[in-house]
């Protein structure tokens, strides 16, 4: 009873959360420019776009954390923007500074039961606040090789991609499996360069140079042709998330066991897969999260396949970040295959053809 009185306001609370959705992004942009450092301030347009769009993703994971996803993600994710907005020398009180703003906008909502869901949640992150020194900290904590990836990432950043293109062909040849190198060599690299900028180190110039040298050498990897009659994979990104790296690996593990592979373009809306899906028939729907509230938006369109197809649907994998840092979120997604990282894929993939 008691369980199904938290669901009704958590119901009431979304609704309340989507209906001055606006409201909050316009109270949270301005939270934002009041606490930031002059420098970000003197940049007009361009700031005012990047703090727009942190509203509006902290507004996501405020959401997931009504739809039973718990108030865990919501606080990694405010440690998160504490860490960025502190090492950019935001005033230190902004996270709190922001969630007070963000309380107001909700202090005359009509439903009671949706303004007393919508303040527990509010006070008891800042409540958990309080007590969270740091946020995760991404790095890759016992690299593979004895760190080879280091001087990849140096070059990396330098942008030096004679340097970056030898190391990748030097460690193909070493490890002779292209997803190995992607998981022991691109990937901690890759991690590495986020936490950097993450922590105002390096600037985001260099964090989307490398990111483009990367795709470049991905891009040099042929994909394995499959025979007519093998298993087809259609691969995309949830909803809303566009770190496609880790999808091109995925492509190619599957590929190299033999799929046809198909991957939708980055930006791919949630209607524009469930056309795609209804046009292929693929045996296996591969989706990639990053962050936790990507989670959501693949819940919402694994059920609507589910309704449409039926047991006809493909089987729903998801992988990515999200699936890593959250896996018991995603566990609590019923029907589907969570797998987090490609070692596990490889594991599944001989006997995915099976299953489906
Ligand atoms: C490059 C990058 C970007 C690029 C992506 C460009 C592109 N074409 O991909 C751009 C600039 C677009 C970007 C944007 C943002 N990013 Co970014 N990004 C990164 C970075 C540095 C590298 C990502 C990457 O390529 N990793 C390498 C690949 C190989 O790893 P992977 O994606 O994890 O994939 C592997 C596994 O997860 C798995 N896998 C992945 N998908 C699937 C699917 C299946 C089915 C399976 C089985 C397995 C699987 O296999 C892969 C290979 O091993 C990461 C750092 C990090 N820790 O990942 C941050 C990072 C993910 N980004 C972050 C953030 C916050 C953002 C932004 C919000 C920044 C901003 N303020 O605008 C936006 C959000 C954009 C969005 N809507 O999604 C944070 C996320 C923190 C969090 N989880 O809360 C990170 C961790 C950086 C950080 N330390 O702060 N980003």
């Amino acid at each position: 009873m008691i369980e199904h009185a938290r669901i009704i306001e958590a119901a009431a609370a979304r609704a309340m959360l989507q209906h001055r959705r606006e409201t909050a992004v316009d109270a949270l942009a301005a939270a934002f420019r009041a606490c930031a450092a002059p420098a970000w301030q003197a940049c007009g347009d361009a700031a005012e776009v990047e703090m727009r769009n942190e509203a509006h993703r902290l507004m996501d994971f405020f959401e997931a954390a009504l739809v039973s996803y718990g108030n865990e993600p919501l606080v990694r994710y405010l440690l998160w923007l504490r860490q960025v907005l502190s090492a950019r020398q935001a005033a230190p009180d902004a996270v709190p500074y922001c969630l007070d703003q963000l309380e107001q906008v909700f202090a005359d909502a009509a439903s009671a039961s949706a303004r007393a869901a919508l303040f527990a949640t509010l006070r008891e992150v800042q409540y958990a606040l309080r007590w969270h020194r740091s946020a995760r900290d991404w790095r890759v904590h016992s690299p593979p090789n004895g760190g080879d990836y280091l001087a990849f990432e140096a070059a990396l950043l330098a942008g030096d991609c004679r340097q970056a293109r030898q190391l990748f062909q030097r460690s193909l040849d070493h490890l002779a499996h292209p997803v190995a190198v992607a998981v022991d060599l691109l990937q901690p690299a890759l991690y590495s360069i986020g936490c950097q900028w993450q922590n105002n180190q390096i600037s985001v110039a260099q964090e989307h140079r490398a990111t483009a040298i990367v795709e470049a050498l991905l891009a040099t990897l042929p994909l394995s042709p499959a025979a007519a009659d093998a298993p087809t994979a259609l691969l995309a990104l949830a909803p809303g998330n566009r770190h496609g790296v880790g999808l091109r690996v995925v492509a190619d593990a599957f590929a190299r066991a033999g799929w046809q592979t198909r991957t939708l373009p980055a930006g791919s809306t949630l209607p524009a897969i469930i056309d795609a899906v209804a046009q292929d028939m693929p045996r296996v729907l591969a989706l990639s999260a990053a962050m936790a509230h990507h989670l959501l938006s693949t819940r919402l369109l694994f059920a609507r396949l589910r309704r449409l197809h039926g047991v006809r649907a493909p089987l729903l994998l998801l992988g990515g970040l999200a699936v890593a840092e959250y896996p018991d979120i995603a566990a609590r997604q019923e029907g589907i295959l969570f797998c987090p990282d490609l070692r596990m894929l490889g594991r599944c993939l001989p006997r995915l053809d099976k299953v489906a």
